[in-house]
């Protein structure tokens, strides 16, 4: 039988288990990426580590996310994380250089090889076909020290796409299906394997956005081929030596197939609040629009950026609306710039972003009250934007420019009435490249120290479990609770070094009372507990959704199902993720109850089922955990830094 490309790269890098389908695997990662607003936490974990040099081929430490800078506090966090590069041999990318995922593509990113990354769109680099998996920081941590990256072996699902885009209908129209497909939930422990002949009408950074908001289905990667596009985006990368050709066999046998195709689509639009809300363009058409954002590391390529210039090039900006641009790297600005296209923008209005997250994180450009904001990211969940009242819609570069110039939302084909024509942007043949503004390792001249700054502090460390988790349910949550849910980020990152503070926000969106009342629990000695309903922690890489709720003495969170990178993420800090068992235990149990797991280590040990008894209601129900051996021992032990002294003692 013949293999998936998935397969073919996972067998070249296991390390440890078994390669069946639903076995928790080691890989050997070959490539590393942190960002600054996860990388300061990642780092110190590292050095707790006590390695002298990463391990891997090659770590890049990008500066992306927090890069507005109101106060010392991130500035000071930059400079610990370039001396920290410094010191253990880290490539250093400055901030002004990028977003972390489209840098990666056009420098560092290789057919075939492994990339672990601190950030839950990794992934990206799937579309120059790589296997890029998103993680917490701590197990990224554990890649530089050599370790292996654990991860469920795969179900892989192929996405054959045919035909090819009509004009106006995009890249992003294509993840957007697929996102009405497969939604955002109950995708976890798959990989989507794109393929089929309409695989090479799309170039490398259209590949990216497609595999980009994979992350939002929740799948643990999407990967395409490397072919002749690959190597012709290489090239002009100047990296054509990186390029090897990576196919699945032809008899490959996927779990599930699922055919799109591309000459079928139409321009589509996420709606509020979840990228999994799909309705198409037409049915949105004619609703006032008062800002526009471009960027973020879905769409903000060379031929994203060219594209708009042309459509909007000698026209104004709709005076209603706000327009943001935000190009996804220093070497798409460099290369618009040359070729026109920046001046097209700024005649026609454009608010010229750093190339960095911005608006996307919610750290600036955050809507007014009540706005419609249309931008072209990958998330849209409540409050993102910062502000909790937006309507935040994600849609193409085309239909946001469309919007830029009507002012409401316009089904981009119809611009054409209006005699505007679908400009045909293709890729340079050769990108005007500056690596300017990395900083090497082998530049690095000699002693370096590690600088600290006042914000940073040592990262918290959990207790070893308790024998019964005895608490109250300090929240009970619905379904799709997203890491943005549970500890935001925008204004409130800048405090990511220093745990104690940005523990205050827990929850804030949802309940901005839970801080004090868990607070309260935890000065009476109690443990907190989660209670959520289905697919708890979709979203973002962020551990301190795990790291400030284990601040602050949650232990246990009981949900209907969870996803890959936040369940890795409570393991990796101590606190036990359970499963309910029957839908009606979920239903009766209420915010405020005091709950007792019982002998939860015992149980975890001896791999017996687990019964919590309400003490609120008097009444018991058994819930359910699926966790590896390794991942038992890592609760028992405490977390994963505790069991790693463990191990080496
Ligand atoms: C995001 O898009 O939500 C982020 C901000 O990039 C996060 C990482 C973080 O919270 O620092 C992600 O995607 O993992
Ligand atoms: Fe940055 Fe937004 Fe991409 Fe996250 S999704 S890495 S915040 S651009």
């Amino acid at each position: 039988m013949g293999k998936t490309l998935t397969e073919k790269i996972l067998e070249k890098h296991i390390v440890e288990g078994v390669p069946e389908k639903g076995n928790e695997v080691g890989i050997k990662i070959d490539q590393t990426l942190t960002q600054d607003a996860t990388g300061t936490m990642a780092y110190l974990q590292f050095e707790a580590m006590g390695v002298s040099k990463v391990k891997t081929e090659l770590s890049v430490s990008y500066v992306d996310h927090n890069t507005v800078q109101i106060g010392f506090e991130n500035a000071d966090d930059h400079k610990y994380l370039q001396t920290v590069a410094a010191k253990y041999g880290i490539v250093y990318s400055r901030a002004g250089n990028g977003i972390c995922h489209q840098v990666h593509l056009e420098r560092f990113g290789k057919p075939g090889k492994t990339l672990l990354g601190s950030d839950s769109h990794t992934p990206t680099n799937g579309g120059i076909g790589m296997l890029a998996i998103g993680a917490g920081g701590l197990d990224v941590a554990v890649a530089m020290a050599g370790g292996p990256f654990y991860l469920t072996y795969p179900k892989v699902i192929k996405i054959n796409l045919t035909g090819k885009l009509k004009p106006w209908v995009t890249a992003k129209d294509v993840i957007l299906k697929v996102l009405e497909i497969f939604t955002t939930k109950g995708n976890v422990g798959c990989v989507f394997e794109y393929g089929g002949e309409g695989v090479k009408t799309l170039s490398v950074p259209e590949r990216a956005t497609i595999t980009n908001m994979g992350a939002e289905c929740g799948v643990t990667t999407s990967i395409f081929p490397s072919d002749e596009v690959t190597r012709e985006f290489l090239k002009a990368q100047g990296r054509e030596q990186d390029w090897v050709e990576l196919k699945a066999d032809d008899d490959a046998e996927y779990d599930r197939v699922v055919d799109i195709d591309l000459s079928e689509l139409e321009p589509l639009a996420a709606t509020p609040h979840s990228p999994g809300n799909i309705k198409t363009v037409r049915e949105l058409e004619g609703m006032k629009v008062d800002q526009v954002c471009i960027g973020s590391c879905t769409n903000s390529s060379y031929k994203d950026l060219m594209t708009v210039a042309q459509m909007l090039k000698g026209r104004r900006t709709h005076p209603n609306v706000s327009f943001v641009v935000a190009p996804g790297s220093r070497q798409v600005l460099e290369n618009i710039n040359r070729d026109g296209g920046l001046e097209n923008l700024i005649e026609a209005g454009a608010r010229i972003a750093e190339s960095a997250c911005g608006f996307c994180i919610g750290n600036s450009y955050s809507p007014g009250t009540n706005a419609v904001s249309l931008r072209t990211s990958n998330r849209n969940f409540l409050g993102r934007s910062g502000t909790k009242s937006a309507q935040v819609y994600l849609v193409s570069p085309e239909t946001a420019a469309a919007a830029v110039i009507t002012g409401e939302f316009t089904d981009p084909r119809d611009l054409e009435k209006m005699g505007i024509k679908y400009p045909r942007i293709s890729i340079p043949g050769r990108f005007y490249i500056d690596d300017g503004m990395f900083v090497f390792p082998e530049d690095v001249k000699g002693e370096v120290e590690i600088y600290r700054g006042p914000n940073i502090g040592e990262p918290p460390v959990s207790d070893p479990l308790p024998e019964t988790i005895s608490g109250i349910v300090t929240i009970k949550v619905g379904d799709k609770i997203t890491t943005d849910h549970i500890i935001p980020a925008g204004s409130r990152m800048k405090y990511r070094s220093n745990v104690p503070k940005y523990s205050e926000f827990l929850f804030e969106v949802v309940d901005p009372t839970f801080y004090e009342r868990a607070k309260q629990i935890k000065e009476k000695g109690k443990h907190n507990i989660i209670v959520a309903g289905l697919s708890y922690g979709q979203g973002s890489s962020r551990e301190h959704a795990a790291l400030c709720p284990m601040y602050m003495g949650v232990k246990a969170v009981i949900a209907k199902s969870f996803e890959r990178i936040h369940k890795a993420n409570l393991i990796n800090f101590g606190i036990v993720p359970l499963t309910f068992k029957k839908e009606e235990d979920y239903d009766a149990v209420s915010q405020g109850d005091e709950l007792e797991i019982l002998d939860i280590k015992e149980c975890i040990k001896s791999g017996k089922p687990v019964i919590v008894h309400n003490k609120t209601s008097g009444t018991t129900f058994e819930v359910e955990y699926d966790l590896s051996e390794r991942q038992k021992m890592i609760l028992l032990a405490g977390g994963t830094l505790a069991y790693m002294k463990k191990k080496a003692a």
